[in-house]
């Protein structure tokens, strides 16, 4: 089949699966056919993190990342080829920010913060920080997957009614509510990563918010602090949460009662 890519980005396919175990006696392979289309996908430049999940709402799940979407649903199928029920799924693209700073907020944050106008150095420490931003956007859009034990995700929306609607505000104001946004979030740098990615026009959401870390405290605590931020206090709505243990596709088959079958 063809490939269809966006011309930015990458698409990330989260999919929540429930083992049919009535079925499972019947299909003694089926966590090596699972294996094989996961090994398969990778092959195919594309990543996928696996987990177990906590709770009722699926037995496993798994955030597959790459360029091709009809690889993706190809993959999609093939997985569904074994004894499981897809359960959820979300459909997003990875995206850069709107709200990065320019090459003029960087130069006021130098004149302010750190008094710096001196224009040799001005232009030494935005080639630096241009070099910087530049790699951050890669990230972005084309992120390597981390490997942190729990990973936790949820879909969100930001709100749109009466005097909440984050639609109707202008540019600039966006800008300085995201930038205390970020600021709560880097206080979590290496201990949460998170993988923002867009969904407008493809999913009932607007963005898929999916975070890893070691400690589950990490990221009861990240968002718990978030909420207070007028940036989600104010403006935004969640789905569900679902949580999950990360490990090697064979690992977490074995956890679900796939493998041995
Ligand atoms: O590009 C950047 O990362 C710069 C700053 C930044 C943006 C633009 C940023 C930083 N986020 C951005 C965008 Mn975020 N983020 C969330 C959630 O639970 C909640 O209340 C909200 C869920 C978390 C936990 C989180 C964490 N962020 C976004 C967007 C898109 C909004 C838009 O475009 O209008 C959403 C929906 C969103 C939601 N954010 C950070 C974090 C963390 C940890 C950071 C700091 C990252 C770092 O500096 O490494």
């Amino acid at each position: 089949m063809k490939s269809v890519q966006p011309s930015i980005g990458w698409v990330a396919l989260h999919l929540f699966i429930r083992v049919d175990r009535s079925r499972l006696p019947s299909e003694p392979s089926c966590a090596k056919r699972v294996l094989d289309a996961i090994a398969t996908l990778e092959t195919d430049g594309h990543q996928v993190v696996m987990f177990a999940v906590l709770g009722h709402k699926a037995d496993f799940g798994l955030l597959a990342v790459g360029p091709d979407l009809a690889r993706l649903q190809r993959f999609q199928q093939e997985l569904l080829l074994a004894p499981v029920v897809l359960v959820d799924s979300f459909v997003s693209l990875t995206e850069a920010s709107e709200y990065t700073s320019t090459d003029e907020d960087e130069i006021a944050r130098l004149a302010s913060e750190d008094g710096i106008t001196d224009p040799g150095e001005v232009e030494e420490r935005l080639i630096a920080w241009r070099d910087r931003i530049e790699k951050y956007r890669e990230q972005r859009l084309y992120p390597r997957l981390p490997n942190k034990a729990a990973v936790c995700f949820y879909p969100m929306s930001k709100r749109r009614e009466g005097d909440d609607n984050w639609f109707a505000l202008p540019f600039e104001q966006r800008k300085v509510l995201m930038a205390g946004h970020a600021r709560v979030g880097r206080r979590y740098a290496g201990r949460v990563v998170q993988l923002i990615t867009g969904s407008m026009g493809l999913d009932d959401w607007e963005w898929g918010v999916t975070l890893f870390a070691d400690d589950p405290a990490a990221l009861k605590e990240i968002v718990y602090e978030m909420r207070f931020d007028e940036v989600s206090a104010r403006y935004a709505e969640f789905g569900p949460f679902v949580i999950g243990l990360v490990a090697a596709p064979a690992d977490v088959l074995s956890r679900v009662g796939m493998v041995g079958q």
